[in-house]
């Protein structure tokens, strides 16, 4: 008969395990990354939000003889990704076999070690997102409606929740027509003051069209609930948790859309699901295509989900999402951890305004994989923002050079110096010896604590730490000088090593590696016991491997070059000459005026731009100008802007204006130069 015992403290996340002979695990751990969307590259934002964290927490778990997968994959429909297919003039899924490869590339590269990494558009996400539903249906957690939505009339489409911008009625900040991320409420776009199109601009009409909607409100007393016994979540995912419950309103999860999941009920054949419906059911179906037995890791209370995210996903992790589980009859997260935002060079990182690094960009720096991944866990936006800057991630390298690799380099050295690389037989251990054997043997313990916390940024300083106390135990001890220590010092030291090698291969896998193999063990370093970091396991008599620089320092030359590279603090605000130039602006003569049928803001404008030819734009001035007040005017036209389509008629180019009040100015030649001169 097998025995087991288990003590479970709630409070903190560790749970204690008694093995008898055979190996009894108390829980399994499904970890999952919010599902990047596919409509762009990842950058480095992405990596330390959601990526990363989760790759550690399921390394650290596996240390620790845990049962641990990780999923992961792409979030492929809705609208952002129609438009990006649209501009690069290919179909949506075209895009998504495309884009899901180069994901997957990216992340394997920073060795994100998925168990799973799926795509929301596989098939298996069609069925399960359409069961889903159907259990929510038949329990009366969906009704119809019809609503009137926002449709841009310049873009020809329904605009989706996230493609509608405009002010926070609850704060006043910018928001987007799904959610307020100043004040995280979740929004209804038809709330946002002065909506705009997202993508062209223009002011959208609402439409009538008939939808169906997910009932939270009877979700409400169970959810709340849950969320209050979840007392070991962190307080900003809890407290954001429960703030909206009170005001929760029924959530529209239909769109439409041609691209995504169809909706399978009378009437609706011609409409899919909103995306942030079949996303997370994602997890479930990557888990699907990827493990066996996937039924039993989403349904047996064995098993506890954590999920990793940006803070703006909370909602949908602690409300939308636990909705359609427990109708469904799958298990709720067990925790949610959700990163804040980390900012590049104190701004925003945005793909459109080439603000960021993206992991692309990163994978083509002469560094390797854990360096970054070292570095971005020192930056960490675990408990605040927080910035990357190309000065800190130089910072954090040097740092792991100077102590990490320093230690082991000098140990192994004076060990070949003074033991022809070999581990030297230990004699009576003195005080200071004894401190060192204490400190070993209490690192796993201590520093798993900041791993089950998710706190990676303090685990990692600690382990850090170690390594530090080593190259003080060095200097205090002086080997090199003092024969009667020597034996005891090296011994130690390398043992620290090996401890490190273990301690740090959640966080720098690689590195980590290289280390264990230095040390002459053999197997991989991923697959050992993480108390075993507390033993003193590398024998006397083992020879070493040749020891080696393990991390390069980064010089102030190649920060500033990669500051200037890719826009680093003292850039961010200007545009070289060479950049400038691009645009080619050319003086235009106004010839002819005319007003757009169908739309009251539009003019179309034939202009005569001398060695260019005729040209004409599609503006919005009649509010502003009249059309005898146009004509013969020579004004400051942008010739290389990509044409663009609107009301069916071709716009190429732009005619530059300014704003200010609701006024609009339109930049004016005040002399006469030839049409089509340049303008610089
Ligand atoms: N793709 C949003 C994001 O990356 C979204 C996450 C889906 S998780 C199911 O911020
Ligand atoms: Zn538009």
């Amino acid at each position: 008969m097998i025995l087991i015992f288990s003590i479970e403290f709630s409070e903190s996340y560790i749970n204690f395990h008694v093995y008898n002979s055979l190996e009894v695990f108390l829980f399994r751990y499904l970890v999952t990354s919010a599902l990047p969307y596919i409509n762009a590259r990842p950058h480095l934002g992405h990596l330390i939000g959601s990526l990363l964290p989760p790759d550690i927490y399921v390394r650290y778990l596996r240390l620790k003889g845990e049962e641990a997968i990780y999923i992961c994959g792409t979030d492929e429909h809705g609208t952002a990704t129609e438009i990006a297919a649209e501009k690069a003039g290919v179909t949506p899924q075209e895009w998504c076999d495309r884009y899901y490869k180069l994901h997957k590339e990216d992340y394997e590269w920073f060795l994100l070690d998925f168990t799973g990494f799926g795509r929301t558009s596989s098939p298996s996400n069609h069925e399960l997102t359409q069961y889903v539903f159907k259990k929510l249906y038949k329990q009366g957690y969906i009704f119809e409606k019809s609503v009137r939505q926002f449709y841009c009339p310049n873009c020809k489409r329904f605009l989706p929740d996230r493609f509608v911008k405009g002010i926070c009625p609850h704060c006043g900040a910018e928001a987007t027509g799904d959610q307020c991320e100043s004040c995280g409420k979740l929004l209804e776009p038809e709330e946002l003051l002065e909506p705009r199109c997202a993508v062209c601009g223009s002011e959208p009409v609402l439409k009538e069209s008939k939808h169906l909607f997910l009932d939270l409100p009877k979700f409400a007393p169970k959810l709340k609930q849950w969320i209050k016994a979840n007392k070991h979540w962190p307080d900003n995912v809890r407290n954001w948790a429960l703030s909206l419950i009170p005001t929760l309103k029924p959530r529209g999860i239909t769109r439409d859309l041609k691209w995504g999941v169809k909706v399978p009920l009378k009437g609706f054949e011609d409409k899919v699901f909103y995306v942030w419906f079949d996303a997370p059911i994602g997890y479930i179906s990557i888990t699907k295509d990827f493990v066996p037995n996937w039924r039993k890791w989403w349904t047996s209370k064995d098993t506890r989900l954590v999920h990793f995210l940006g803070k703006d996903n909370i909602p949908f992790h602690t409300i939308i999402f636990p909705s359609c589980l427990m109708a469904a009859g799958f298990i709720l997260p067990y925790n949610v951890i959700a990163a804040e935002y980390l900012n590049y060079e104190g701004k925003k990182f945005s793909k459109s305004k080439g603000v960021g690094v993206t992991l692309e960009d990163a994978r083509k720096l002469p560094y390797p994989p854990d360096y970054w991944r070292y570095a971005l866990v020192s930056m960490s936006p675990e408990t605040h923002d927080s910035d990357f800057s190309w000065k800190g991630f130089q910072e954090s390298v040097n740092e792991l050079a100077d102590v990490l690799g320093n230690f082991v380099n000098r140990t192994m050295v004076l060990t070949y110096k003074y033991f022809d690389g070999k581990v030297p037989e230990p004699g009576n251990l003195s005080k200071e010896d004894k401190r060192i054997v204490k400190m070993i043997e209490r690192a796993p313990t201590e520093i798993a604590m900041d791993f089950e916390r998710a706190r990676f940024r303090e685990a990692q300083k600690s382990v850090l730490e170690l390594a530090r106390e080593g190259n003080a135990y060095l200097n205090d001890q002086e080997p090199w000088k003092n024969e009667k220590v020597r034996a005891n010092v090296l011994f130690l030291s390398l043992n620290i090593c090996r401890s490190l090698s273990i301690l740090f291969s959640p966080v720098i896998p690689q590195l980590s590696q290289e280390i264990w193999e230095l040390l002459g063990e053999k197997g991989r370093v991923k697959e050992q016991r993480w108390d075993d970091a507390g033993k003193l396991l590398l024998k006397p008599g083992k020879k070493l491997k040749k020891p080696k620089i393990l991390v390069k320092k980064i010089d102030d030359k190649e920060v500033s070059k990669y500051e200037e590279k890719f826009g680093g603090a003292k850039m961010a605000d200007t545009v070289s000459f060479e950049e400038f130039k691009k645009v080619d602006l050319r003086a235009a003569l106004v010839k002819e005026v005319e007003d757009v049928s169908g739309a009251d803001k539009l003019y179309r404008i034939a202009l005569d731009v001398g060695e260019l030819g005729s040209r004409t734009v599609v503006a919005g001035l009649r509010k502003y100008y009249k059309k005898e007040e146009l004509k013969g005017k020579l004004l400051v036209y942008v010739s290389n802007l990509q044409p663009k389509k609107i009301f069916g008629l071709e716009s190429r180019g732009m005619l530059l204006a300014g704003e200010s009040d609701g006024k609009v100015s339109l930049a004016i030649l005040d002399r006469g130069i030839k049409p089509g001169s340049r303008i610089y």
